[in-house]
């Protein structure tokens, strides 16, 4: 019996993560699929509750500290995660580990370090495959700018594209150290919402068609 696929959804700010995720539910569930949706941070979960807190500037964390929470706040879903998929219900995840790499391997001074920020999610489920919604600083400020949140700045968010630049090159090309499973798709996503999300299901479709006979894969092991 086939198991549903485990989807994630990332991205920089203002790409249209939220609302994509949301039109591919749709579509989703009006082919006659059980969707799981989840979005990281669940700000809803006590360990949410400290990360927006943070998030908000309401309260100060060492690095390292709100990078382990972060981490946490994945591991409070996992089994969830793979419990859906094996009833079939299909997890479409509005980002996941790589935002958690990518976020705290671009701060600093002093820098974490990319294999630090990475162990932590080693043996998470993993993804089947990884939509990257890529945008330009430009793009994504003629959205109306990048919020009032912590990293929610110009300069941060080019750091971070460079870092989930990495985390496709080795997770695509299986190249890199660790290497893991997702299928890392990358798609502009400074078109309009519509030509955006039809890529987005062309690239799910048969998957979702068909199901996965294999287990569930774990991140990075
Ligand atoms: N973070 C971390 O540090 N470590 C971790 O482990 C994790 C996260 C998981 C959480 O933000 C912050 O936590 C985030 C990463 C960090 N920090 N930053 N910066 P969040 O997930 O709560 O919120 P967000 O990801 O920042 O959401 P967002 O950037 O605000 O937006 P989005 O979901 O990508 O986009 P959207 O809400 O769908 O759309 C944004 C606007 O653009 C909206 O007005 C739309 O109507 C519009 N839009 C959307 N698509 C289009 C197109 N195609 N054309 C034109 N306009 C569009």
């Amino acid at each position: 019996m086939p198991r549903a696929p485990f989807i994630v959804i990332e991205g920089l700010d203002r790409s249209g993560k939220t609302t994509q995720t949301s039109l591919l539910r749709s579509r989703l569930e009006q082919s006659g699929h059980h969707v799981a949706l989840l979005k990281f941070p669940d700000r809803t979960t006590p360990i949410g509750t400290l990360i927006d807190s943070y998030l908000r500037s309401q309260s100060d964390l060492d690095d390292h500290a709100i990078h382990l929470l972060f981490s946490a706040n994945r591991w409070e879903l996992a089994s969830r995660i793979e419990s859906n998929l094996k009833s079939n219900t299909i997890v479409l995840c509005d980002r996941y580990a790589f935002s958690g790499i990518a976020f705290s391997a671009a701060k600093g001074p002093p820098p974490l370090g990319y294999e630090w920020c990475r162990a932590p999610d080693v043996g998470l489920p993993c993804p089947d495959v990884t939509l990257f919604l890529d945008i330009t600083p430009e793009k994504a400020r003629e959205r109306g700018g990048y919020g009032e949140e912590r990293y929610e700045k110009e300069e941060m968010q080019r750091r971070v594209r460079e870092v989930f630049r990495r985390l496709g090159e080795e997770t695509g090309g299986g190249g890199g150290s660790g290497g893991t499973t997702t299928r890392w798709e990358v798609i502009d996503a400074g078109r309009d919402q519509e030509t955006v999300s039809m890529e987005i299901w062309r690239r799910v479709e048969n998957l979702v068609a068909n199901g996965l006979e294999e287990d569930v894969d774990r991140l990075w092991k």
